[in-house]
């Protein structure tokens, strides 16, 4: 090959190097969900419908954010979660900004534990993949 052409050969291959870099998938990025969006962790907020539609990855934060002492999330099992029961043992978070990092597949669920905040629909089931 003549000596001539060769910086060229470097450029075109660091540009093949940046088009297959290009068309490889996005490297899978955790993600933080803020639960409720602008809503955040409160009453009156339909957090079925927040979740819907959302895939959830292993390794991916959820954070709660709320007013410190307005309420608490409380990680159930799915019969704590079904029955708005906050078992004595459970993890319950109460900074106003808790993350939870989703560190395993399958579904996760979430409660306030603040009386009737929960039984008025401030629970939070998600599927994580
Ligand atoms: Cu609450």
């Amino acid at each position: 090959m003549a000596p001539r052409s060769t910086p060229l050969l470097i450029a075109a291959a660091a540009m093949a190097v940046v088009v297959v870099a290009a068309l490889l998938p996005a490297p899978a990025s955790a993600a933080v969900y803020r639960v409720g969006d602008d809503s955040f962790w409160d009453n009156g907020v339909d957090y079925d419908a927040w979740a819907s539609g959302k895939k959830f990855k292993v390794g991916d934060t959820l954070e709660f954010l709320y007013s410190e002492g307005s309420h608490n999330v409380v990680v159930v099992d799915a019969q704590s979660y079904a029955a708005c029961a906050v078992p004595s043992n459970a993890p319950t978070l109460t900074s106003g900004d808790d993350r939870v990092a989703l560190r395993q597949p399958g579904r996760w669920f979430f409660i306030c534990g603040v009386e009737g905040h929960c039984q008025s629909g401030m629970k939070l089931a998600v599927n994580v993949h």
